[in-house]
């Protein structure tokens, strides 16, 4: 088999971080080269490749592919939910041309496989609330929403008309402790442990009853690359998979940080980013994804909680 050569587009961010480290552990540090608009990031600093990348630039990323022998890409720059109804023309543009421009050089250089994601942002309000199916009524009402359907449907395209080997996850909210989340709904399950270690009590953006589909980082890596890993005999699905992990919400978790921290409070002011959670379903069916590739999740709620106070308590020790 041909030595790998893996490039990760926007490593510096919350999944970037965790996916690049391991990519690394799989394919090696060298192999694995890191890539983002920021200059570096501390995690990675010294772990392997980093190269200043901008996704638009598609010449400039053509050379880094020639140059560096690159075998894989794996695409995760993108402008999120939230900050995408803040600007939804730069967030269009940045969602879609930065998938063409991977998906037209990965045709070209014959790449061996393209990783994207997608997100539960696909469905709208009109798809079910519940077990969301993988084929059922996608009807978005954000911008980030749009461009991720329409993203799925290029890669689609490119798979069936060019042959090249896309795979892509329609990832819930992701809750992790490395890397800051970067402009989406779900970030309040990030920020609401950050908030109880600090200040012991968190105001969030959304209703105390707003359930949300959401997944545990680590988790949420091992599928991306069970998927990446799987026979492409087994990948009936060329848009992007459903895979589901947690469905909580805002009450729920806030009760279970209070086992950890008995004194911890949560306020509830929701703000726009209310309409964007009412539109999202409450719940995943990833039964297409259990069944093509096997994929379970590992993670509940008590347990996801316990590890990220765990960590993000140590991260605060090394701080102080
Ligand atoms: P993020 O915002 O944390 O990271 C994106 C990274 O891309 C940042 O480091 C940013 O600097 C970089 N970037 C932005 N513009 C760039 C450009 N022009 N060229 C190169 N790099 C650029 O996002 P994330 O949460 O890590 O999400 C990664 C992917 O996963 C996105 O496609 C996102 O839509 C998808 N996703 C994320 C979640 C989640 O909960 N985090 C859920 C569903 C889907
Ligand atoms: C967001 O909230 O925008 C992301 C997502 C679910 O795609 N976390």
């Amino acid at each position: 088999m041909a030595k790998e050569k893996v490039l990760v587009i926007g490593a510096s961010g919350q999944i970037g971080v965790e996916l690049t480290q391991a990519l690394r552990k799989i394919y090696g540090n060298a192999n694995v080269v890191a890539s983002d608009l920021r200059e570096q990031n501390e995690l990675l600093k010294g772990t392997g490749p980093y190269v200043s990348l901008d996704v638009m630039n598609k010449e400039m990323l053509h050379v880094q592919v020639i140059r560096q022998n690159i075998t894989q890409i794996y695409l995760l720059a993108a402008i999120l939910s939230a900050t995408g109804e803040k600007n939804p023309h730069l967030a269009w543009h940045l969602n879609m041309q930065g998938l063409l421009n991977v998906l037209d050089i990965a045709r070209e250089e014959k790449l061996q496989k393209v990783y994207w994601p997608s997100s539960i942002a696909v469905f709208g309000p009109t798809s079910p609330r519940k077990l969301c199916p993988q084929r059922t009524i996608i009807e978005p009402s954000t911008v980030y929403g749009i461009s991720k359907y329409a993203g799925e449907f290029w890669c689609n395209y490119f798979y069936g008309r060019y042959g090249v080997d896309v795979r892509s996850i329609r990832y819930p909210g992701l809750i992790s402790y490395k890397s800051s989340p970067g402009g989406g709904t779900t970030d309040y399950a990030v920020e609401i442990f950050t908030e109880a270690i600090e200040n012991g009590s968190y105001t969030c953006f959304l209703r105390e009853d707003t359930f949300l589909p959401m997944m545990y980082m680590p988790d949420a890596i091992r599928a991306t690359i069970e998927l990446m890993e799987a026979p492409a005999s087994k990948i009936s699905v060329r848009t992007s998979y459903n895979v589901s992990g947690l469905s909580f919400s805002p009450r729920e978790i806030s009760e279970e940080i209070k086992k950890h921290i008995p004194s911890f409070s949560t306020v509830y002011a929701p703000d726009y980013r209310q309409a964007i959670a009412d539109s999202w379903p409450q719940s995943i069916d990833d039964s297409v994804a259990r069944q093509d590739w096997g994929w379970q999740h590992e993670y509940d709620l008590p347990r996801m909680t316990a590890e990220m106070l765990s960590n993000l308590g140590k991260t605060d020790s090394l701080l102080v």
